[in-house]
């Protein structure tokens, strides 16, 4: 871990105030409001189950992990489908989505599966994440497939075929030539043109997170805003994969320096890291930092006692040990939460202990 680093111990309205990207300092906003650190790792494996659960845990979390292709019944819609219902409780509860994609393949690759396909995760996850062992070029061609993505978004296409005498005022000035040439053939003919047609072809493309988007879903109850805060900005964010909680993992000391680099170099994307400790070092490094493998003991039992992996590879450590020692930001809890026998209330006690953590390392 980067000792000392300043942002280690400052607090989460600080960092709200100074972090590069919009999304980060929205998140470090929405973190401060909900007294919240904690990230569920929604791996269930049905829609239905899905949307349950994210409306149930939403007010303890801020983050909600996603593996879409984990889950049947998956609904593809972009209006009306499991990311624009998940998108609508992200609203309602105030929490990001994180789709844990794990990019890993040629820029152009990533690019296609990121905007289209059958998933378009774009339209739905405010936060991805890459395995950059393909080389960081392909952090660029996801941050520029953002950007595009985002310009798309308020874009409408207009196609005017006119023929005649167009009327002024329904043309910007981009139509002035075009004015200015049927003004001509009108002189040469020595008469007035007339309007044959106008037609206009209007395409508009609506983000999955546009508040017109929750109409569609009034009769779940689900078209509020979380109150205390605006919803969240349009930017999409990527998160590097900078270290793995798996036993044996491969990923150097090499590799977590280059996703060091890359992020770097795109500050305006590269929200910051899913990694094990801290990675900020710099002094002007502002990134976040999530950390997978968190799992408290049963409750009654010390925190900070050893947990179990899951005989998968999957090690645990404690909240308390992942944010105090290790500096995480946001602990990632997947079947500590899920596998509970009430997760609404064991999200809260990881929340509680979470929160308590980061107190204590600001002490
Ligand atoms: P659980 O808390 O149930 O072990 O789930 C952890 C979640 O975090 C899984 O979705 C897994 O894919 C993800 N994850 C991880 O466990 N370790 C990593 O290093 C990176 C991950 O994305």
């Amino acid at each position: 871990m980067a000792d000392r680093h300043p942002t280690l111990k400052q607090t989460f309205a600080d960092r709200a105030r100074t972090a590069a990207h919009p999304l980060t300092r929205y998140l470090f906003r929405l973190m401060d409001l909900k007294a919240s650190n904690l990230c569920l790792s929604a791996d269930v494996t049905t829609a239905r189950e899905l949307l349950t659960l994210a409306d149930k845990v939403g007010p303890s979390i801020v983050v909600l992990k996603t593996h879409y292709d984990l889950i049947s019944g998956w609904d593809y819609n972009p209006q009306t489908g499991t990311g624009a219902k998940l998108a609508a409780l992200a609203r309602k509860h105030g929490f990001l989505i994180f789709e844990d994609r794990k990019f890993v393949d040629i820029g152009k690759t990533v690019q296609m599966q990121y905007t289209a396909g059958t998933a378009r995760i774009i339209e739905w996850a405010h936060i991805t994440n890459a395995n950059i062992d393909a080389g960081k070029d392909m952090v660029r061609a996801l941050a520029e497939a953002a950007t595009k993505w985002k310009e798309r978004i308020h874009y409408e296409v207009k196609t005017s075929v006119t023929v005649g005498t167009p009327v002024s005022d329904r043309f910007d000035d981009s139509d002035a030539q075009e004015q200015a040439q049927t003004r001509q053939r009108d002189d040469v003919d020595g008469r007035k043109g007339s309007i044959v047609s106008i037609t206009t072809v209007t395409q508009s493309f609506e983000p999955a997170d546009s508040p017109r988007l929750t109409k569609s879903h009034h009769d779940q109850g689900d078209d509020a805003v979380f109150p205390g805060i605006e919803e969240a900005p349009m930017d999409r964010g990527l998160l590097l994969l900078a270290q793995m909680s798996s036993k044996g993992c491969l990923m150097t000391r090499e590799y977590t320096q280059a996703c060091v680099e890359a992020a770097r170099e795109h500050k305006g994307f590269v929200m910051g890291y899913v990694s094990q400790e801290a990675l900020n070092s710099a002094p002007d490094d502002t990134f976040i930092h999530m950390t997978p493998g968190c799992k408290l003991p049963p409750p009654g039992e010390e925190e900070n006692g050893q947990v179990e992996g899951d005989g998968l590879g999957q090690q645990y450590n404690t909240p308390s040990r992942l944010i105090t020692i290790c500096g995480t930001d946001i602990i990632i809890v997947g079947r500590g939460i899920i596998e509970a026998a009430d997760p609404p209330s064991e999200a809260e006690r990881y929340r509680r202990r979470g929160w308590k953590a980061y107190l204590g390392r600001l002490a």
